[in-house]
């Protein structure tokens, strides 16, 4: 059986391809994406959502826009890594795929409420405003929902700031209120997204895929690639949010590691750093963990299978 999963995002380079990765895998099923605040605007990531939706050819998946900011702190893009329209580089179609006429925090706990209990997976790739709101909103979700496996945190070096990475540190709160719910977490951070790089190699086994979406797929490279290498110093670029979907497909994708999970709200140098203890064995119920090392072969090689089995997508 396939297992279903929201996609909660902010195309979004990487976004991109974790919808890609989500879209072309039969192991889940991609039962909709809901977008909030994040890289860019809620209405430019949105947009993104859609256009990745139309050059992916997918179909019937809801699309729903959920929050426009952060649930206390104001409002922080990345521009400065995904350009203006939160997805600069690639050239996109206009698209095609419509957006539900719900707000993306109702859809969340409808779909949840109305699937069995263990049925449904939370993977945010995004800020996690969405995640919390729908947490408070209807608390029993947190008892249905399988497991929440988010893209986000770092356990030693950020990239927002020196030690806080950029979906946590943009809402701490909501990261904070999704670390301590009680459901299973699995905290897919830069530890491991650091290890996902696109490497040379890499684009020459996508560019040998040949289609429209693989092409689309290294026009992200491209600028995204370009952004990570003046500001961050990469060679190649780290491909974060795909890590996420690939762990619900083949956990054995990412070696993980039981630890309680904190978000630190009020420190002076360290708002937004996740904060894990590894001083010693978390006991067997703590319901938190975090990756720590990436199957690089194993990774890439779903991400191609995916844009193989997608093919060519007819305008
Ligand atoms: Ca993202």
């Amino acid at each position: 059986m396939p297992r279903k999963i929201i996609l909660d995002c902010d195309p979004g380079h990487d976004d991109a391809i974790a919808m890609l990765l989500a879209h072309g895998s039969p192991e889940v099923d991609l039962v909709a994406v809901t977008t909030v605040a994040g890289n860019q605007t809620l209405a430019k990531v949105t947009r993104n959502a859609q256009s990745v939706a139309t050059v992916l050819g997918m179909r019937g998946v809801p699309i729903a826009a959920g929050c426009d900011r952060p649930l206390i702190r104001g409002q922080e893009v990345a521009h400065t890594i995904h350009g203006e329209s939160g997805m600069d580089g690639p050239r996109l179609r206009e698209p095609t795929t419509e957006i539900a006429p719900l707000h993306a925090v109702q859809l969340i706990v409808d779909l949840v409420m109305s699937h069995e209990p263990g049925e449904l997976t939370l993977v945010p790739t995004g800020a996690l405003t969405n995640i919390a709101l729908a947490a408070r909103l209807e608390p029993r979700i947190v008892e249905r929902v399988r497991e929440v496996v988010l893209m986000g945190g770092a356990c030693h070096i950020g990239n927002w700031t020196p030690v806080a990475e950029f979906n946590i540190k943009t809402d701490p709160e909501a990261a904070q209120i999704v670390f301590g719910a009680g459901w299973p977490v699995t905290m897919v951070g830069l530890d491991v997204t650091h290890q996902a790089l696109a490497t040379p190699e890499v684009r020459r086994r996508i560019d040998a895929v040949g289609t429209e979406p693989a092409r689309f797929v290294l026009e992200l490279f491209d600028f995204f690639g370009g952004t990570y290498r003046e500001l961050n110093g990469f060679d190649s670029p780290p491909v974060h949010d795909p890590c996420a979907v690939a762990y619900v497909i083949d956990p054995s994708v990412l070696t993980t590691r039981r630890t309680p999970l904190h978000v630190e709200l009020t420190g002076s140098h360290t708002l937004g750093m996740t904060v894990a203890d590894f001083r010693a064995e978390a006991p067997a119920d703590c319901p938190t963990q975090v990756a720590v090392q990436l199957d690089f072969d194993r990774f890439w090689g779903l991400v191609v299978d995916a844009l193989e089995r997608i093919g060519e997508v007819p305008s």
